[in-house]
């Protein structure tokens, strides 16, 4: 094992000079013990004692809950103060909710039915859980993740004086399984912190060796801490307890210290798991290599044995507290705590454990070691050799005990009625989002000061250059632009700055979208608001979809703006196109998505879309926009028309009551649509042509109103398409997987053809490209012609 870091016993600080309580290890270890009981026993409810109704495991976590039990417990009730935010390991929730419970935050009947409707979470979620959870996980290495991107939301926030400043920052925290450093988002987040001089960050190891499937390879951790200190990161290891030091610091002790340092992982756990004989036999064998083990198999019997070679640091609560109170500063730290999964359980070490459950019969022989009377199995106390009183009185004295100290109020910023629509006869979105932020930019109002923008490496072409320019770029130090200084010309200003308000992250989606949670997060975590805006290239959502799913999920609140996209897109060919995006943009749930083809929609939909991420039950907004300059129409949109362009579509060209045809496009291919349209129109009188905005927003209108039971209800959608024929011919045309929108098709009934793109895009210039995808005016017509013998 122990393999991995032979003789690295890293260095460890001093301790903290202010010596802790006599009693409070005592108090410590004895809620420890009440956690891990509870842990246990919320999971063993949940799949012995609930009835089951439809036959599945319940499951939980009882092996990964046991090997943080001391880590947790120390930093929940000793360590933590209130501004401290945490990411829990997922899979250490059941003693995350037996902590909060103990702490008074948690319910019994939420306990009661964990992992059921309403009950406590299997994993730590902020949406579920309530205010009791900083970040959700679940998906591993996304909590860790996120803990950097908001230490440096932290700094923004203090370095501005957007929070006050004169408490200490708080301590962004990530309590991680080992395995979880086999997600590659840690370390593109790690880089990223160390270009941003991160601080306040502990990343918290539960080094247990083993992941789901078993023992994990002695290689990987051999180079964690060479890793963590290459940037800048202070590194603790927290290896051995007190009594294996003790152990070791007798007359040949070291012989002991090199036989566990030489022990591969496997075996140690197997050990373990085997217990007292298990290690004697081991030991005995190698007497001839190591004679100075002799005098301690002597002295322990097989009971002590075990507990002597299983004395792991991360076990031992006074090695854990004297390490974590030893970092008082602000620099990046890295503890690794050895432990073992399932300490103190029956299947302690062995490596099938990560779902193993206790069965009834190992349940009522761990109750009895533990002195749970029955029928007192929730109580926070029974059991323990203290009295309750005392341990109730050192609970309430904890940091964390009062009420309502963890998600922050913050004030909702105002947005203007609307946003100028920049003025110009040919137009793409993409310009036009780029002019609306930089006249923001311009402003001086209390919006743009919240704002914040965000890109990985395509700031510029994703036209944020405007903005940058007059906002700067954020850092935690002044940064000159030395461009600018040799005075070569360049149209973008690259000065940083605390001042600065756009964050440039190197290329990496993943980081974009974490930094996105962590950013879109401010006002509950640090109790100011900010409005995030970040861009990046339309395919590359794919890249970072878990970490966008991610935020989504907890509720992080921002602006995703996807630009370019599509085969518009034409000559970069297809490796660049995006075909899939905007059904990523109809299926995330916590996530409205819009293509508007003009700028005058843009500019309404992005001011409404700054509202709707600071509504209690709003979301956050996905444009997806184009680089092609288009035609724009010459008008002034009336209060109801902008109303239908945020509902997510309008009559661009009005259709005759009763229609036989109408086309339906979204984005880039208004120019193909309208040439279309005019052209049909001469032979199909009254034939509509609608603008789409929102295909997203349209869907879920459309089931929420046939869901609904309201007789002949059929939503938006169906009210514009109810103005044609019952059964009239429809076409949808859009850069997108037709999919999008041939669910329109069912609305009301319409005969329809899609248009869209479903194969790889190629480079082509747009007419050639939108002939080969049948996108092009002609293919227009063509569709409506099949559409209208379909519809006969
Ligand atoms: C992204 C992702 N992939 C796979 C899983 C399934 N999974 C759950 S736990 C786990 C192993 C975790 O091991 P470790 O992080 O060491 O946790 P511990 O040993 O503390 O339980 C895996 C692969 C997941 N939750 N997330
Ligand atoms: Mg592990």
């Amino acid at each position: 094992m122990l393999r991995a870091l032979a003789g690295g016993q890293a260095a460890r600080p001093e301790p903290a000079a202010e010596p802790a309580p006599s009693n409070k290890l005592a108090y410590l270890g004895a809620l420890q013990r009440k956690a891990l009981w509870l842990s246990t026993w919320m999971i063993h409810n949940a799949n012995h004692l609930r009835p089951s109704r439809d036959g599945l495991k319940v499951g939980g976590h009882q092996a990964s809950s046991a090997s943080a039990a001391t880590l947790m417990t120390a930093l929940y009730l000793d360590v933590m103060r209130p501004q401290d935010r945490v990411a829990v390991k997922p899979h250490a929730a059941p003693m995350f909710h037996a902590l909060q419970y103990l702490l008074g935050h948690q319910t019994r009947d939420k306990l009661e039915r964990f992992r059921a409707l309403g009950g406590a979470q299997s994993y730590p979620s902020r949406s579920k859980d309530g205010d009791i959870v900083d970040f959700s996980t679940g998906s591993v290495g996304l909590g860790v993740g996120v803990t950097l991107f908001a230490s440096l939301v932290q700094d923004y926030l203090r370095l501005k004086g957007l929070v006050p400043t004169d408490g200490p920052p708080g301590r962004m925290i990530a309590l991680a399984g080992d395995a979880e450093l086999d997600e590659g988002n840690i370390f593109e987040a790690l880089l990223e912190g160390w270009k941003h001089d991160v601080r306040n960050l502990w990343w918290i190891i539960d080094y247990n060796r083993q992941s789901l499937d078993a023992v994990v390879s002695d290689r990987l951790f051999g180079r964690i801490d060479a890793l963590f200190e290459m940037f800048g990161w202070r590194v603790v290891t927290l290896k051995y307890g007190r009594l294996l030091e003790a152990a070791f610091a007798r007359p040949d002790g070291e012989q002991l210290r090199e036989w566990i340092d030489s022990c591969p992982n496997s075996l140690y756990s197997a050990l373990v798991y085997k217990g007292g004989d298990g290690w004697r036999d081991h030991l005995q064998r190698d007497l001839n290599r190591y004679p100075g083990i002799r005098a301690i198999l002597d002295e322990h019997n097989d009971e002590e044995l075990s507990r002597l070679m299983t004395n792991l640091a991360g076990h031992d609560m006074d090695a854990v507290l004297d390490a974590f109170h030893a970092v008082s500063d602000d620099r990046p730290t890295c503890f690794i705590a050895y432990t073992i999964k399932g300490y103190g359980l029956p299947f302690a070490g062995h490596k099938d454990n990560h779902a193993g459950l206790m069965n009834p019969e190992q349940m009522a022989v761990f109750q009895r070691s533990m002195g749970v009377p029955a029928g007192e199995e929730w109580e926070p106390y029974a059991g323990l050799d203290l009295p309750a009183a005392e341990l109730a009185a050192f609970l309430r004295e904890t940091p964390l005990a009062p009420e309502g100290v963890r998600w922050q109020p913050s004030t909702t910023i105002a947005v203007p009625p609307s946003l100028p629509v920049p003025n110009g006869r040919r137009l793409s979105t993409q310009e036009a989002f780029g002019r609306i932020l930089g006249g923001l930019a311009a402003g001086k109002g209390e919006l743009a000061s919240r704002i914040v923008t965000t890109s990985p490496d395509v700031t510029v072409s994703t036209n944020l250059g405007a903005w940058v320019n007059r906002r700067g770029i954020f850092d935690r130090t002044e940064r000159s632009d030395t461009f600018r200084e040799e005075k070569v010309v360049s149209a973008q200003r690259w000065a940083m700055s605390p001042q600065g308000q756009h964050i440039e992250l190197g290329i990496a989606e993943h980081n974009l979208f974490l930094q996105l949670a962590a950013l879109g997060l401010a006002g509950p975590l640090f109790g100011a608001r900010l409005l995030p805006i970040g861009t990046l290239y339309d395919p590359f959502i794919k890249r970072g979809l878990d970490a966008l799913n991610y935020a989504a999920y907890q509720d992080a609140r921002f602006i995703l703006v996807a630009t370019p996209s599509g085969i518009t897109l034409a000559p970069e060919g297809g490796a660049h196109q995006s075909i899939i995006e905007p059904l990523v943009g109809l299926g995330q749930p916590g996530l409205t998505t819009f293509e508007p083809a003009y700028a005058d929609e843009l500019a309404i939909l992005l001011r409404w879309a700054m509202a709707e991420i600071q509504e209690e039950a709003g979301e956050s907004v996905y444009f997806r926009l184009s680089t092609r300059p288009i035609d724009q129409p010459q008008r002034e949109l009336a209060p109801e028309l902008e109303r239908q362009v945020v509902a997510g579509a309008y009559w661009l060209r009005e259709p005759a009551d009763g229609a036989e045809l109408a086309i339906a496009y979204c984005g880039a291919v208004a120019p193909e649509a309208l040439a279309a349209w005019e052209v049909i129109q001469e032979d199909v009188p009254g034939a509509g042509l609608l603008a789409i905005t929102s295909p997203a927003r349209l869907h879920r209108d459309w089931r929420a109103a046939v869901a609904g039971g309201v007789s002949g209800e059929i939503g938006v959608a169906g009210c514009l398409l109810r103005r044609l024929r019952p059964g009239a011919a429809l076409v949808t045309v859009v850069d997108a997987h037709p999919a999008i929108l041939s669910w329109l098709g069912s609305v009301a009934g319409n005969a329809i053809v899609p248009l869209g793109v479903d194969h790889f895009g190629q480079s082509g210039d747009i007419p050639d490209l939108y002939r080969t995808y049948a996108l092009d005016q002609q293919a227009i017509i063509d569709a409506a012609a099949r559409a209208c013998l379909r519809a006969l």
